[in-house]
């Protein structure tokens, strides 16, 4: 890591938040973390989320850059192209976050101090370790549906992680380089457990730090039927395949 400040580098997916990245990145500047820099993916959302977040790299304390991409395509593909250019710029880590402020940004300090004083390759903030937990808003039949498909993933993949589908996640930009992502196949949600896959194939150490889930703050879920598909396929996929 340079000058002993890593660049932290925090990815952000947005897909319609145009009412929640304002406030995710009052947040981030509040934090006052060291290094600490944004990188907005847009893919060309209909609400104008993209022209927010253009506004915000002129108003905002916080570095900030918008990689607008044509068309939705998918929580994984924005995640590639967006961790692939943080490297390019240099990021020492590159940090996956929402944009709906489900994501404590109140961890991000403890999750970068995990990296860079452990040998931990990844660190996930997560719900399921002693200490984590979801809001209380979410239904019951959420939460089975999230814990059903952490027992799901693991049954299949072995992983050894608690929250194996998590997408707040603190990586090593060694890790990455060392994952390939330009051969990451998922295009959707199933992105985070094939990343997760392919970490620990590699013998890397994931470690956990509990956080508490918030529901989303304004917004609609992007959550589709195709997506939760891919989901329950890509452990077999990513088991057996090839
Ligand atoms: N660029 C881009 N961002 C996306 C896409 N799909 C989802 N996102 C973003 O990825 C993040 C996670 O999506 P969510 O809809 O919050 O998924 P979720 O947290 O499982 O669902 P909720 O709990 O209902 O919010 C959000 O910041 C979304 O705006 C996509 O296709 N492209
Ligand atoms: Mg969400």
């Amino acid at each position: 890591m340079t000058n002993n400040t890593p660049k932290v580098t925090i990815v952000v997916p947005t897909y319609n938040e145009r009412e929640n990245l304002p406030q995710l990145v009052q947040a981030l500047e509040q934090l006052e973390l060291p290094g600490l820099n944004l990188l907005v993916v847009d893919d060309n959302s209909p609400d104008g989320t993209g022209q927010v977040a253009d506004e915000l790299t002129t108003t905002s304390s916080l570095p900030i850059r918008v990689l607008h991409r044509t068309e939705k395509n998918g929580l994984g593909r924005a995640y590639i192209a967006g961790m692939t250019q943080a490297m390019d710029e240099g990021a020492d880590i590159v940090i996956q976050m929402d944009a709906d402020l489900s994501h404590p940004s109140s961890v991000l300090p403890i999750m970068v101090q995990a990296l860079t004083t452990t040998d931990a390759a990844m660190v996930i903030g997560s719900r399921y370790v002693p200490g984590g937990s979801v809001a209380e808003e979410w239904a019951w039949h959420r939460k089975l549906l999230s814990a059903g498909a952490n027992l799901y993933v693991n049954a299949i993949l072995r992983l050894g992680v608690k929250d194996a589908t998590a997408g707040f996640k603190a990586w090593k930009s060694d890790t990455l380089r060392r994952i390939d992502l330009s051969t990451i196949e998922s295009g959707g949600y199933s992105f985070q457990v094939e990343m997760n896959y392919r970490t620990v194939q590699r013998g890397m150490r994931i470690v956990e730090v509990p956080i508490r889930f918030e529901e989303r703050v304004e917004g609609a879920s992007k959550m589709t039927m195709a997506v939760q598909l891919e989901s329950a396929k890509m452990p077999w996929k990513l088991r057996f395949g090839k």
